[in-house]
């Protein structure tokens, strides 16, 4: 185990990908693994990238992969998709650059399907990035299709979050609605070679407006061609200048410490839940016997009752036994 930790903390990526594997699998190994290298987490640059199907999500990773090999930064990515890695219509031009990082150490690129991990994805892909992140990467990029909520959880992880949309239309107001837009730190209106790039560029500056606040960071509207390699450099560029500009306000620290409450009040329900479960099915099952309506607000306080008075109980054995 700690072998398997050590070699994930000296950037072997076959022990990174059993790593990954563990979480995926929810491997009784994995709980020790995780605890072994949170204490080295916390150093990459980690990006989120999200958008709708086919905005050109992962040609852009590609794209942006270039950039920062050519300034030597090693880059992990974690690619969210329920049907297939990076999948689309370049499935075969996308796979084909794919086999080129492949052969390259300092990438390291791993998609995660929704089957499996117990938690839900949002739980193993944070994992990941975190094991991703104890390996030294660089940076660490996870792309997920940004719709329901356990997406928009996973950007929450994310240092910069970045948002790709293409003139299409609808687009927008479907972010706007998710509430992706108040988390983005960073628009990208990809496949700027087709029509309506301006209007595009309007609306998302329209609702900017509507959802600024007071804030350090202006998210600012970039214009790329992933497909042609073209406004790579600028994205870099203002996804380096956003953590820096993390790092020199408050404001990382502030994220950072949002994420873990997060977190740890997000574990505690569900161990919480997993605790109650019994209690809620039994009460429920006397309360239908009995011919009695269940009110599920009578239910949970009863519940809650029944629950502390046997961590009571509980607690006055233990404290007899002693
Ligand atoms: N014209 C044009 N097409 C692009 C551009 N970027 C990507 N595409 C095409 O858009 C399609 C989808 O690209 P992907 O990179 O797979 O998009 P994605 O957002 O990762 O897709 P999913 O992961 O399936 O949600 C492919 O056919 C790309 O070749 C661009 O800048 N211009
Ligand atoms: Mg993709």
């Amino acid at each position: 185990m700690d072998n398997i930790a050590q070699r994930i903390q000296n950037r072997e990526l076959r022990a990174l990908a059993r790593g990954i594997s563990y979480i995926e699998d929810n491997h009784q190994e994995k709980q020790q693994l995780l605890s072994t290298l949170f204490p080295h987490t916390g150093r990459a640059h980690i990006i989120g990238i999200t958008g709708s199907p086919g905005a050109g999500k992962s040609s852009l990773v590609n794209g942006l992969i270039k950039v920062w090999r050519k300034q030597g930064k090693t880059v992990g990515v974690v690619a969210v998709d329920p049907t297939s890695p990076f999948s689309g219509g370049a499935l075969l031009g996308d796979r084909v650059r794919m086999r080129d990082h492949e052969e390259d150490e300092g990438v390291f690129i791993r998609s995660m399907g929704t089957r499996g991990s117990l938690g839900g994805l949002s739980e193993a892909c944070k994992d990941a990035i975190r094991l991703m992140d104890a390996s030294g990467l660089d940076i660490v990029i996870i792309e997920t299709v940004g719709v329901g909520q356990s997406e928009l959880d996973v950007m929450k992880v994310a240092d910069s979050v970045t948002l790709v949309l293409y003139p299409s239309g609808g687009d927008v107001i479907q972010a706007f609605k998710a509430g992706i837009m108040e988390i983005a730190d960073l628009f990208v209106i990809n496949k700027a070679d087709l029509p309506g790039v301006d209007q595009l560029k309007g609306e998302v500056e329209d609702l900017l407006h509507l959802t600024a606040e007071q804030k350090n960071w202006q998210p600012p509207i970039l214009q790329t061609i992933s497909t042609e390699g073209k406004g790579m450099e600028e994205v870099v560029g203002k996804l380096t200048e956003h953590k820096e500009a993390l790092i020199s306000s408050s404001d990382q620290t502030e994220r950072r410490l949002n994420q873990l409450e997060d977190e740890v009040s997000r574990r505690l329900k569900e161990r919480f839940a997993e605790e109650v479960k019994p209690f809620i099915q039994k009460e429920l099952e006397k309360q239908i016997s009995s011919k009695h309506a269940a009110d599920p607000y009578e239910v949970a306080s009863i519940v809650y009752s029944l629950w502390k008075e046997k961590q009571k109980a509980t607690f006055q054995r233990e404290e007899g036994e002693k």
